[in-house]
């Protein structure tokens, strides 16, 4: 009996001291008073500012869903914008306390650049647009072609593997930025623009006039786009997991931003479980009890948030397609608060 007493000691209190050894960043966070998020420095309906400072996006929901989760308030962010090419140093240096920035989740960048992906917030692939005056239906017909592409970039990698794979000659050309790729593409430098599908419906409305280039019909590539944190602080990866995880499952909860107060009063398990009524789910991630209704009354469920952002009630109207609910249709899942 002792013996079991006595291991049972040394579990709770190294499980303790692994908890206190690694919530860091959750603290960090506090004592600053403010989140350091690192994202895309205008990619309209993921993160843009407006032109007093404001920034809004699906990629930018998830930092003030995590501002929301911690303060009780979404303004608490301090939003750093990035390069395709230092986004994974501002993470590493310590900068940033997150990277949410449509960045693909690939093996090598899970592996080998000591940060973690956190999940999936808007599952990509990779498209082309060209002008429609070129008369060019598919991808294949793009023989020859020159094709404007962001370096640092897993779109960079995918264009070198669909030509090759298919036999077909391009010519590359290269820039840091995403405006001045679709610049030189604008100006008829290159035939072609390549990135992320939801990057070139971004992209398009930043061009004179969108209606005279088609995206083309091929996908090339899975981009599973998602936040990233870095490794070694297991709380702080679970609270940007769990937070993207409260949005989907609010949705499929049906918890909205307007009826959160009212969902809070709900005597059903599940949404009990949810809303912080049943259980310390919330205090289990280092969070307080209402930590999802927070999230939710902040930024809304994943749904609005996608809607406002980048669906239908954006000027981007892309369809919910894969990142739908998996129950109706799509492959968003989140697992369950329990
Ligand atoms: N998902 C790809 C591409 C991400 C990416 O950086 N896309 C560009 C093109 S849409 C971008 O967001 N650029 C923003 C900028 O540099 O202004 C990756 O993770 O490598």
């Amino acid at each position: 009996m002792k013996c079991v007493s006595l291991v049972l000691t040394l579990a709770v209190a190294a499980g303790l001291s692994a908890q206190v050894a690694s919530a860091q960043t959750l603290k960090t966070v506090k004592d600053r008073g403010m989140l350091s998020c690192g994202v895309g420095p205008g990619l309209p309906g993921f993160s843009s500012p407006d032109d007093k400072g404001n920034w809004t996006g699906l990629d930018v929901d998830v930092c003030r869903g995590i501002a929301a989760a911690i303060f009780n308030d979404p303004t608490k962010v301090k939003f750093v914008p990035l390069s395709a090419k230092d986004r994974f140093t501002a993470l590493q240096s310590g900068e940033i306390d997150l990277l949410s920035r449509n960045t693909t989740w690939t093996l090598s960048r899970d592996t080998s650049l000591g940060a973690n992906f956190t999940g999936v917030t808007y599952y990509d692939g990779q498209g082309f647009i060209v002008k429609k005056s070129l008369k060019v239906n598919s991808a294949l017909e793009l023989n020859s072609a020159s094709v404007c592409v962001q370096t640092g970039t897993t779109t960079e990698q995918n264009l070198a593997d669909y030509f090759k794979g298919n036999n077909m000659k391009y010519e590359v050309i290269a820039f840091g930025t995403a405006d001045e790729a679709v610049k030189a593409y604008e100006s008829g430098r290159c035939d072609v623009f390549t990135t992320d599908v939801s990057g070139l419906y971004a992209e398009r409305l930043k061009l004179a006039n969108p209606a005279d280039h088609a995206v083309l019909p091929e996908v090339i590539s899975k981009e599973p786009l998602g936040p990233m944190v870095r490794h070694g602080d297991d709380q702080w990866f679970d609270i940007v997991k769990w937070t993207l995880f409260a949005m989907v499952n609010a949705e499929e909860l049906g918890i909205t931003q307007k009826n959160a107060d009212e969902m809070a009063k709900s005597d059903k398990p599940e949404m009990k479980r949810a809303v912080g009524t049943d259980g310390n789910f919330g205090e289990q991630l280092g969070l307080t009890k209402d930590w999802l209704l927070r999230i939710v009354k902040a930024v809304g469920n994943y749904g609005e948030s996608f809607d406002r952002n980048v669906g239908a009630g954006s000027k981007l109207n892309i369809s919910r397609g894969l990142n739908n609910l998996w129950n109706k249709g799509g492959i968003q899942f989140a697992p369950p608060i329990r």
